[in-house]
């Protein structure tokens, strides 16, 4: 059957705000997680992932995961070790000990970030293309495929995971036109990753159908999923105010963008 009662772990995001606003209408009965409160949901569960017993109950009786929590940008590595690395750990070992058998994590494009971006005629990046984080940050997302494909292989615990390139209501830069995943496609996304049979761990990129593309969507589409947006819509504008991608700029030269070369830095 398909799942009803997803736990959404890092639902006081931007993501998962975004998803609270948009999964109900597919039918899911959501249980928000995040070690933020969310004054506006009585359901919510208030917690750390480093906390094992929180975690356990909070996966009791959910039908699967949508596991969007962690640092989201670059930090020490102390920060992703605990947050990202033993926190997917910990929801993993959650899963398995109640009985969960679908996760869909949230990992990242930064997990290849340090592939050269397609330019002209080149071929779209594959999936299987090997693994070039661009970031510690980068590195806990490549972790967690892996770790999806050995609860896969030992455990029977399935997992999509989502290489999400940029999902906010806007792209913001010429990069992100690339890359951009809208909210809506986002929802359609999680769907059918949730919804999906036989998944075992599949990895997928998370993008909208977008004219400047920079990978392969055919795994994805193979989940059932149909992208309906291109942010083509939005390139007259950002062009006019940044200019194209210059090749030469080492900003430009790879998937992850200036995750590269000055990425982010989460604030707390
Ligand atoms: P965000 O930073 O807005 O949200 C992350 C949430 O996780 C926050 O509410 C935070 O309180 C929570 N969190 C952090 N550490 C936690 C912990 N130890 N225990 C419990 N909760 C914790 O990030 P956003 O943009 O919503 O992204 C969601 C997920 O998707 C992240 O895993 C991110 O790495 C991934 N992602 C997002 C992309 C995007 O375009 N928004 C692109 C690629 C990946
Ligand atoms: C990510 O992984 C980040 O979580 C998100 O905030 C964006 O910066 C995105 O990548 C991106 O590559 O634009």
């Amino acid at each position: 059957p398909a799942p009803r009662t997803v736990l959404l772990t890092g639902a006081a995001g931007g993501l998962g705000t975004l998803m609270r606003g948009l999964l109900p209408s597919y039918g899911y009965d959501l249980r928000p997680l995040d070690v933020r409160p969310l004054a506006d949901e009585p359901d919510a569960v208030t917690a750390d992932l480093a906390d094992r017993e929180a975690l356990r109950k909070a996966v009791r009786g959910t039908d699967a995961v949508l596991h969007l929590a962690g640092i989201s940008l670059e930090s020490t590595f102390d920060k992703i070790l605990k947050a990202n690395i033993e926190g997917t750990y910990n929801l993993y070992e959650a899963a398995r000990e109640e009985g969960v058998r679908r996760i869909v994590f949230a990992s990242s494009n930064h997990a290849v970030g340090f592939t050269p971006r397609p330019q002209g005629d080149d071929p779209l990046i594959p999936v299987d293309t090997p693994r070039r984080p661009d970031t510690f940050y980068g590195l806990s997302k490549s972790f967690g495929e892996d770790l999806a494909q050995l609860y896969w292989d030992k455990h029977g615990i399935e997992t999509v995971s989502v290489r999400i390139g940029s999902c906010f209501p806007e792209p913001s830069s010429v990069r992100m036109l690339s890359v951009w995943m809208s909210p809506e496609d986002g929802a359609r996304l999680f769907h059918a990753a949730l919804t999906a049979e036989d998944v075992r761990h599949t990895v997928v990129y998370g993008s909208s159908a977008n004219t400047r593309l920079w990978w392969d969507l055919s795994s994805a589409r193979a989940l059932g999923y149909e992208p309906r947006d291109d942010s083509e819509q939005y390139a007259q504008k950002l062009v006019a105010e940044q200019g194209e991608l210059d090749p030469a700029n080492p900003d430009h030269a790879h998937l992850g963008g200036h995750f590269c070369t000055n990425p982010p830095v989460w604030p707390y």
